[in-house]
């Protein structure tokens, strides 16, 4: 061991002291090294994004798309390494990870000609037009500067108040107070890019995209009083979720597709194209599937990479572009600027995480933390020095270039007319839901308003949204027992013609197995050994994972052995929330102990409430009597002593039965 200057050390324990009981020594330069270094070990959070995960992966190009874009990461079959970073928005650094809110989904791709960041959410629309609004939505939903919570959550007045008097937001709340807040994992979540961009092929012609990830492991949430337990009992769930399936070898992959467009559409389409509150329906415009991206290592250092990693929308390579979309405007000029509070140097693009894995070579030279070593005798352009003396040259042709639409008009302060529709999207996505989809929204919207203190708020959104959905108005208005407020005076009226688009729900994306899923199996002495073998072999032959539970971690005496079989869980620590499905093999006398342990018979209760898959053997009828579940089971209880494990395991593939009465 040595201290930071290189100098080895002979104790690591005791600190440099006169006589044996002090005093310690201000020449201590080994302990005063080890204490400063420490001191200085935070940077500030990021703002906004501030809890994340991150992790090494690679994408594969799987098309030809030079026709659109010459950018050469989609060179058909090219593998380019990426570096992911997901998050929630509103928390901070030590928040859980399962609140209401959107996901972050921020791609790093280290191009052979620079870095693109793609850095996006798992819904494809937001808040705000206009980058103005952005530090008031942040200030609103984050905790009350007065009070100083709550933290992670939208449910409370300040949020509400913003967004209700931003009519631009209904379609965002939408999405918010569906199930893709509430993700089951980072790994069953779609990414979206938000804004329109521009792909540019290598005559210099563009053409609009949007850009989409589309989890190859389906799309699978929780619902939210599963959420509100997962918080408590593992607060780290979608952390640990993503780095257990890398360290199991078990990649997880989307697909990336775009939505490709001329201005001839973008003049056509019913929104306009610039405004991020917008979408365009997959029905309108399809996807088309352009390449995959795999998850596969794990950070050694969540600090030198997951936290030091600086993702920029304008980090963007030639062959893509922006669009004059306002929001990623303002964006552009805030992520570089962000990076230098929270990284403290303009060198930060020399951190491992963020360097370019291709040759950088320009004249910018110096400042705090300056890492590379730049040689040659010009540090400027044009010299008359030729090779590496004289350093680099821009390259007109195979440089980056701006694409050149023709811009004029006035400069004003103003939101274009064609931005002024706020409600038609909200009512198109809120009907293009599944029932249960659909309820749950109608849950959310009361549940986040009860929390709401100020009726007038709460009245105000129910206001705005009967410009939306007037069912989805008149059932939160009941929900919330308040009587059905004058709507909101639209700034144009909504449009409730819209067709459906069966590509908004998540059932149109959903898992079509258990891989990648997980089941609890309560065990006890007597459980039997075949079947714990059986059901256990058949979730894994899907690529599913089965974690054992009991009442005490070091083991059960399966029926039949004379040693203990460790569990991996002790069942307080475990809770059925944290799997995707259950099965209760536990068996004889100790069912009946078992039963009669408080936190067996939530395991129960909660698996069946939260419309789980629950498989049972005939031992097994005390612990769903406790539950109060005996009398009510259907068709997703499975009786393990009839149907074949190979059966039970093909029906989780549906994880949930929303039918059930709870
Ligand atoms: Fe961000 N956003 N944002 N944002 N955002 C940041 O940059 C900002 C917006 C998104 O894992 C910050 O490095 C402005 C939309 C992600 O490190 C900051 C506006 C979308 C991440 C910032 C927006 C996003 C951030 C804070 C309105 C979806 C985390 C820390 C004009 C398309 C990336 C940082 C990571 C982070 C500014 C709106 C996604 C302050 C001004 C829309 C995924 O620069």
């Amino acid at each position: 061991m040595t201290d930071s200057q290189g100098h080895p050390l002979s104790d690591d324990q005791n600190s440099l002291k006169v006589g044996e009981r002090g005093p310690v020594l201000l020449e201590d330069h080994v302990l005063r090294d080890k204490l400063f270094h420490f001191d200085h070990e935070r940077i500030p959070e990021r703002v906004v994004h501030a809890r994340g995960y991150g992790a090494h992966g690679t994408f594969t190009a799987t098309e030809d798309i030079s026709d659109l874009t010459r950018a050469s990461v989609f060179s058909k079959g090219k593998e380019t390494p990426l570096f992911v970073r997901f998050s929630t928005v509103a928390g901070n650094l030590g928040s859980f990870d399962v609140p209401r809110d959107v996901r972050g989904f921020a791609v790093k791709f280290y191009t052979d000609e620079g870095n693109w960041d793609l850095v996006g959410n798992n819904m494809p629309v937001f808040f705000i037009q206009d980058a103005m609004k952005f530090p008031d939505l942040v200030h609103a939903v984050k905790e009350e500067q007065d009070r100083g919570w709550p933290q992670a959550a939208s449910a409370h007045d300040t949020f509400w108040d913003f967004v209700s008097l931003m009519p631009e937001s209904t379609h965002m709340l939408m999405w918010l107070m569906s199930d893709r807040a509430i993700p089951r994992s980072f790994r069953f979540m779609q990414g979206f890019g938000v804004h329109t961009y521009r792909f540019v092929d290598a005559e210099g012609a563009s053409a609009f995209v949007k850009f989409h990830w589309i989890p190859k492991q389906g799309l699978q949430s929780v619902v939210w009083n599963e959420a509100v337990k997962i918080n408590g009992s593992d607060p780290d769930y979608h952390r640990r979720d993503l780095w257990n399936a890398i360290q199991s070898g078990d990649y997880p992959e989307w697909d990336l597709a775009v939505q490709v467009f001329d201005d001839e559409f973008a003049d056509s389409f019913e929104f306009d194209v610039l405004d991020p509150t917008k979408i365009i329906p997959e029905e309108q415009v399809p996807l088309r599937f352009i390449g995959t991206m795999q998850l596969n290592r794990v950070v050694d250092n969540v600090f030198a990479e997951t936290e030091q990693v600086a993702f920029m929308t304008q980090n963007i390579v030639p062959g893509i572009d922006f669009s004059n979309d306002p929001l990623l405007q303002g964006r552009s000029f805030s992520y570089l600027d962000t990076q230098l509070k929270r990284l403290g140097s303009t060198n930060f693009s020399e951190l491992p995480v963020n360097a370019p894995r291709c040759p950088v070579m320009h004249f910018q030279r110096d400042g705090h933390m300056q890492m590379g070593r730049q040689a040659g005798r010009a540090n400027y352009e044009p010299n008359s020095f030729t090779g590496a003396a004289g350093g680099p040259r821009a390259d007109r042709q195979a440089g980056f270039r701006t694409v050149e639409p023709p811009e004029a008009g006035d400069t004003r302060r103003i939101r274009a007319e064609s931005f002024a529709d706020h409600y038609s999207q909200a009512g198109l996505f809120y009907r293009s839901q599944s029932t249960p989809e659909q309820e749950h929204i109608r849950m959310a919207y009361v549940f986040e308003l009860s929390k709401v203190e100020i009726p007038a708020i709460r009245e105000r959104m129910v206001a705005n949204l009967r410009n939306a959905d007037e069912d989805l108005a008149a059932a939160v208005a009941d929900g919330l027992g308040i009587d059905l407020p004058e709507a909101t005076e639209p700034a144009v009226p909504p449009r409730h013609d819209l067709p459906p688009s069966p590509a908004l729900s998540m059932t149109s994306r959903a898992p079509k197995s258990f891989a990648g899923r997980k089941l609890g199996v309560l065990v006890s002495d007597d459980t039997d050994p075949d079947l714990l073998g059986a059901v256990t072999g058949a979730v894994e032959g899907v690529g599913g994972t089965v974690e054992t539970i009991g009442l005490r971690v070091g083991g059960v005496r399966l029926k039949g052995k004379r040693s203990r079989t460790p569990v991996d869980h002790k069942i307080d620590g475990a809770p059925s929330v944290l799997f995707d499905a259950v099965a209760l093999l536990a068996a004889g006398e100790c069912a009946t102990e078992l039963s009669r342990h408080p936190a067996v018979k939530d395991f129960v209760s909660d698996a069946f409430s939260h419309y789980k898959h629950i498989g049972y053997v005939e031992g097994a009828q005390p612990l769903l009597s406790v539950a109060g579940v005996a009398g009510k089971l259907d068709q997703a209880c499975h009786d393990l002593g009839s149907v074949e494990p190979e059966a039970f395991v093909a029906a989780l593939a549906s994880l949930r039965r929303w039918e059930r009465d709870v």
